[in-house]
């Protein structure tokens, strides 16, 4: 059975039951649940909201903090009328690895909790009455989970989940469910790929389907006038006088798909597509031929009490809040959002750099702290890592790829976060998956890694495979913070040009200083809000005196939840906004820096 996996929408010949709101939910402390068989349905049980993280509703830590096995129930009616049809349980994402049982019948396993999956249930379904759905949910991390920890014991028999990364192990099901109807002959899959020739663009198309009928293509539009036609499942349609998908100045054509036996439509799927082009030569990346610059953000989906679900108005306040300031893209660090987010992307003219959940990909219990001081546990150094995690990490770039390959927004591939790309153990692991990125990628889009302080050139062994070299860099915050700020930029200086020597495009995809909204001290100290821009603006003169350096992301967009320790209060708290989306001083220094620089600044 193909996969239709395609974002759900409706059509003259598809119906979509969205099944989003108050399920049934358990904790399962003792791992009763199989043997109790909570596949059937729960016996106790407390409501929870789908989409959402389960762990900020709850006001006790054992709750919040709960590793393992978690549960989630509910009943949905199917009605008749869909009977006949192939009907598909989806889920947009579920973390981390999830198990879908319908009428008591295991359905689905999926591994990740942030990409969506779906099953068939044809055989399974009872029409004109509710259905069961039990959703068994497991949040542990381990060396082969993506991203990377590990699970402990307390001495209360309580587990906990150490993550090898800087952000909160939220757990959930994070994105909507739907029952997707669709018919036995049907599309499965499309793909794109763009040739700009003069004022006219090449569209070459690919469509699955499950049958053998005739496909026909017809492009609208925003005018919903027919501006293409095309005929087949692979074919090339010519768009005359093109109007392009630019950086914040968006065009979206229509591009519909039927399947027709002679005049009878057998399906149909339309979407709004972005037509563009993306390319890195030199030390410049291009969009439709036109260098850029970008400005931005890496960003986290994390809001409060929601944690990781999504939530359509907090996606609407950050595209408000980036466009106020003058960004014009972000990093969807650190694993692939919700396709929704893509979508406003596409719409708003946002450049994505659109990564993996790779990462913590160092043995230590907080990634960013024990990486910036040097101590390399040598990740790739473990045999598991290269017969596990990597059969597991290429299936997430297949996964990634296709779900988000006809987003016009998405520019750039980045397969990692701050992986130990400095052992020699790490080199065959890095080339097969940057290649397997471009042998999915129809379009060829550039790659990329997030790379690590302590990966200096000539230190890290991988950075020769990226088309563009992405720094996350902390020179005046974990290196040479304060008063010392003056060493941290000469060291930053010398080390940007031994990058500038590799003649590739330097992207800073992190640089950032935790700040305490409110907090004000003149000559600043490190936490205020003073510092902050003091730090950003030496960071700022760093960037202009290296040409090849194309852009710059700040980390990070909002302050964000993490695991509590010492090194976070409550929180990360480089945010340029709030948890609650409202500025902090340098919000303002970034306005006025980012409306000055022209998209093609440096040209
Ligand atoms: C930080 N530094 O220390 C950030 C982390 C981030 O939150 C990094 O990529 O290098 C990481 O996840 O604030």
């Amino acid at each position: 059975m193909a996969n239709k996996l395609l974002y759900p929408r409706f059509s003259p010949t598809r119906r979509i039951i969205n099944m989003d709101g108050m399920w049934r939910f358990s904790f399962d402390y003792d791992n009763q649940g199989d043997a109790a068989n909570w596949k059937d349905g729960l016996k106790d049980y407390v409501l929870i909201p789908v989409p959402a993280s389960f762990n900020d509703f709850f006001t006790d830590k054992e709750s919040r903090e709960y590793t393992g096995d978690v549960w989630y129930e509910t009943d949905v009616f199917v009605p008749k009328e869909l009977s006949g049809n192939d009907l598909d349980i989806r889920f947009g994402s579920a973390t981390h690895d999830a198990t879908v049982y319908v009428n008591g019948v295991e359905v689905a396993f999926h591994k990740g909790g942030f990409l969506p999956f779906n099953a068939n249930i044809n055989d399974l379904v009872k029409y004109d009455t509710f259905n069961k759905v039990v959703v068994k949910l497991n949040n542990e991390l381990s060396l082969e989970s993506i991203p990377c920890g590990s699970v402990i014991s307390l001495s209360n028999g309580r587990k906990m989940a150490k993550p090898y990364f800087d952000f909160y192990n939220y757990s959930g099901i994070h994105r909507s469910v739907n029952l997707v109807s669709t018919p036995k002959e049907s599309i499965v899959d499309y793909t794109l790929n763009y040739i700009l020739d003069g004022n006219d663009a090449r569209v070459e198309y690919s469509v699955e389907t499950t049958g053998e009928n005739q496909v026909y293509i017809t492009m609208y539009d925003e005018d919903n006038q027919v501006v293409a036609e095309g005929q087949g499942k692979e074919n090339v349609i010519v768009i005359n006088n093109v109007k392009l998908w630019n950086v914040l100045d968006a065009y979206l054509y229509k591009f519909k798909i039927q399947i027709k036996d002679n005049d009878k439509l057998i399906d149909e799927y339309q979407e709004e597509i972005g037509i563009r082009t993306v390319e890195v030569k030199g030390t410049r990346l291009y969009i439709n031929n036109k260098p850029v610059y970008l400005k931005g953000y890496g960003k986290h989906e994390d809001s409060e009490l929601l944690g990781r679900g999504h939530n359509p108005h907090m996606l609407k306040r950050d595209f408000e809040l980036m466009k106020w300031n003058g960004a014009n893209s972000f990093r969807t660090s650190h694993y692939p959002y919700a396709e929704e987010v893509y979508q406003m992307a596409d719409r708003e003219g946002f450049v994505v750099i659109d990564e993996t959940p790779a990462v913590g990909m160092w043995i230590s219990i907080n990634n960013f702290f024990t990486a910036s001081k040097g101590v390399s546990d040598k990740y790739f150094d473990n045999p598991i890592v290269h017969e596990r995690t990597k059969p597991y990490h290429m299936q997430v770039i297949r996964d990634y790829i296709n779900r988000d390959k006809n987003h016009a927004c998405v520019c750039i591939w980045s397969l990692l976060n701050e992986p130990d790309s400095t052992s020699e153990s790490a080199v065959s692991y890095f080339e097969d998956i940057f290649k397997l990125a471009h042998e999915v990628d129809v379009q060829k889009r550039p790659r990329t890694f997030a790379n690590v302080m302590v990966a200096k050139p000539g230190i890290c062994k991988c950075s020769h495979l990226c088309d563009i070299i992405s720094l996350n860099r902390y020179f005046g915050w974990y290196v040479n913070g304060g008063y010392e700020m003056v060493d941290g930029k000469k060291a930053f200086m010398e080390e940007m040009a031994d990058w500038a020597k590799m003649g590739k495009p330097i992207l800073m995809t992190e640089y950032g200083a935790d700040t305490y909204a409110g907090e004000h001290k003149l000559p600043s100290v490190m936490w205020s809000e003073d510092y902050q821009m003091e730090y950003l603006e030496m960071q700022h003169e760093v960037f202009d005196s290296f040409d090849s350096v194309i852009g710059e992301q700040v980390w990070n967009f909002a302050d964000f939840q993490t695991t509590e320790g010492i090194m976070r209060v409550n929180g990360n708290k480089k945010g340029i906004f709030t948890r609650n989306r409202q500025p902090k001083a340098a919000a303002y220094l970034l306005k006025q820096r980012w409306e000055s620089l022209p998209l093609d600044y440096k040209n």
